[in-house]
Parts: C-alpha cells; structure tokens; sequence
C-alpha cells in the first residue's frame, strides 16, 4: 500500500481518519485522472513554445519550464472544477489541504530535463490519495504514446494509442538478480550525485544491467509492465512516485523502502517478488540509504 502521511503532514485533514470513499466515488476519481492526464499531456506535445524557457531549482542541473507551472495550474484547474473540496500536492508549489480527505499528488512533468531535450521519458503523473493511501494512478507518457493507469485491488492498465483495449500489466517472473535489469535515478545535487555513483559502483556487478530513464514515474511503469525487473532511488518526492508505486503494486510488484514500510521520500524501491529481498540486500550492503 502506497502511503503519503509523511508528505501530508499531521495538520492536513487526509490525515485524519476520513470514511472510505464508495466504489463509484474511487472509479470517478480513476476517470478524473486519466481525462485531465491524457488533456494536459496532449497541451504538453501541441502547446510546447518552439523556444522553451528552463530555469533553475535546488540546484544548477534541477531544471523548471515555464509549461511544468502552467501544466500544474492546468490540472488543478481541470480537477477542481469536478472536486472543488478536494487538497493538492504539486511539484511546482501546490500545497492545499481542502477537506474531502481526498488529495491530488500531481507531478506535471515527470522527467523535465527529458522534456527539455526533447528525449520522450518523461510523464503526467497524478495520483490520488483518501486520507493518507493511494487509491488510484495515472501516468500518461504522451511522447511514447501510453497511459499506465490502476487503482488499488483493481489491477493495473496500459492504454497506448496503437491498441484499441487497455492491456493489463503484469510485473516480470525475475528470479534471480544476476540476470536482472535494473533502473535507478540520480539527485540533483554534485554532492548526493557523487554518492549514488559509488552506490552504483557495487550494484553494477551482481545485476544484467542498469536503465536510468530520467523520470521515477515511468521506471515504477516499467517495473510494472515487465519492461524492467527492477528500480531503486534515493530522494524522490511523493509527486516522483505515488502513482507509478501504485501501478507496479497493482501489477504484482513489491515495492516499499529499504526496510518493508511504504515507499518514502529517502528510498524506494520495486521489483518483480522473486529478486525483492536480494536487491534489498545488495542495496543495504552497498549502502544505499546513506545519501545525504
Ligand atoms: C525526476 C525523477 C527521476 C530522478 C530525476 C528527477 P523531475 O523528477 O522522476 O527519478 O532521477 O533526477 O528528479 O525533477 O524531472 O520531476
């Protein structure tokens, strides 16, 4: 189960325990998501300016574009005009707390440096949460043409534009590390950046091989479709994962921190069940929550 209470905060009203939402209720907030995902990241692709404008964040390489806050301020738009009581978390600055006990933890561009070149890893990514759980996810990859959408107990779906039915994920049978491919993600600092290339340096060995896509999202879709056996990272945020862990949950990864709990924003990881424990082992032993 996909848990944001640390992200939320203990004032913030999903905290409290809110009644569960209906069936009904859990697949409009599903249909919700995927409508303005598939809206806002079609506006990404046609609206993008031929001269896109990037400025800086937490650090020289923590690339902003001017359509990840318009993005942001799109679906909050989109969302609130159907659930006006409803809180968000955004990566570009939204934080409100609203008081359905239901919370949008949205990341508009997932993958911005990927955006900014260009280079198609990069995703829409909204999920949603009643009081602290994800119920239910959406990553929209519109340069790849797929949506990878689930909610909880109901499985996990990906809908691309060359198939006319949504085909259900299932995460790889994997087995055995040493023939595993395995994605990862790196901070933005020089500092953390050089620590989880050490990390790297103890992984690399015992694995088939490494796949760093740019965006947590899509490499937590790709667990989730076979596409990797698995993926780890340091230093996410709830917007970087709460979707994509709810899909590669749904679709029968095990996916948690470095020690069983929910995924948090120190470590995250998921992977087909059969390599969970010795992944989680090897990233132990190579100290991979050590990142400062
Ligand atoms: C990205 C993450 C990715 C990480 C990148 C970056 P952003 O999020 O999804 O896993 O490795 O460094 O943080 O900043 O593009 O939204």
């Amino acid at each position: 189960m996909v848990d944001i209470s640390s992200a939320l905060g203990p004032e913030h009203p999903g905290v409290l325990n809110f009644p569960s939402l209906s069936e009904l209720d859990r697949e409009e907030l599903l249909r919700i998501a995927r409508t303005v995902a598939s809206d806002v990241g079609r506006f990404l692709i046609t609206d993008r300016p031929k001269e896109l404008h990037a400025s800086v964040k937490s650090s020289p390489t923590d690339v902003v574009t001017e359509m990840d806050r318009i993005a942001e301020q799109r679906i909050i738009a989109k969302i609130s005009s159907r659930r006006p009581h409803d809180g968000f978390l955004g990566e570009e600055g939204t934080s409100q707390s609203g008081f359905s006990g239901v919370t949008w933890i949205i990341d508009p561009i997932d993958g911005t440096t990927n955006y900014l070149y260009r280079l198609p890893m990069w995703s829409v990514s909204i999920g949603v949460a009643v009081g602290t759980t994800v119920v239910a996810g959406v990553v929209e990859v519109p340069a790849m043409g797929v949506q990878y959408f689930g909610s909880l107990g109901k499985g996990a779906w990906m809908a691309s534009q060359s198939k006319t039915d949504a085909q259900i994920l299932t995460c790889r049978d994997s087995s055995r590390l040493a023939q595993s491919l395995v994605a990862t993600g790196f901070g933005y600092s020089e500092h953390r950046r050089a620590q989880q290339a050490l990390i790297l340096t103890q992984v690399l060995p015992h694995v088939r091989d490494l796949r760093r896509s740019g965006a947590a999202s899509v490499d937590l879709c790709w667990v989730a479709a076979g596409l990797v056996d698995g993926y780890y990272e340091y230093g996410l945020h709830p917007w970087d994962y709460a979707a994509g862990a709810l899909i590669a949950e749904e679709a029968g990864a095990r996916v948690a921190d470095l020690y069983g709990g929910p995924p948090t924003e120190r470590t995250i990881m998921a992977s087909a069940p059969g390599i969970f424990d010795e992944l989680r082992a090897l990233l132990l032993a190579a100290n991979a929550d050590s990142c400062t």
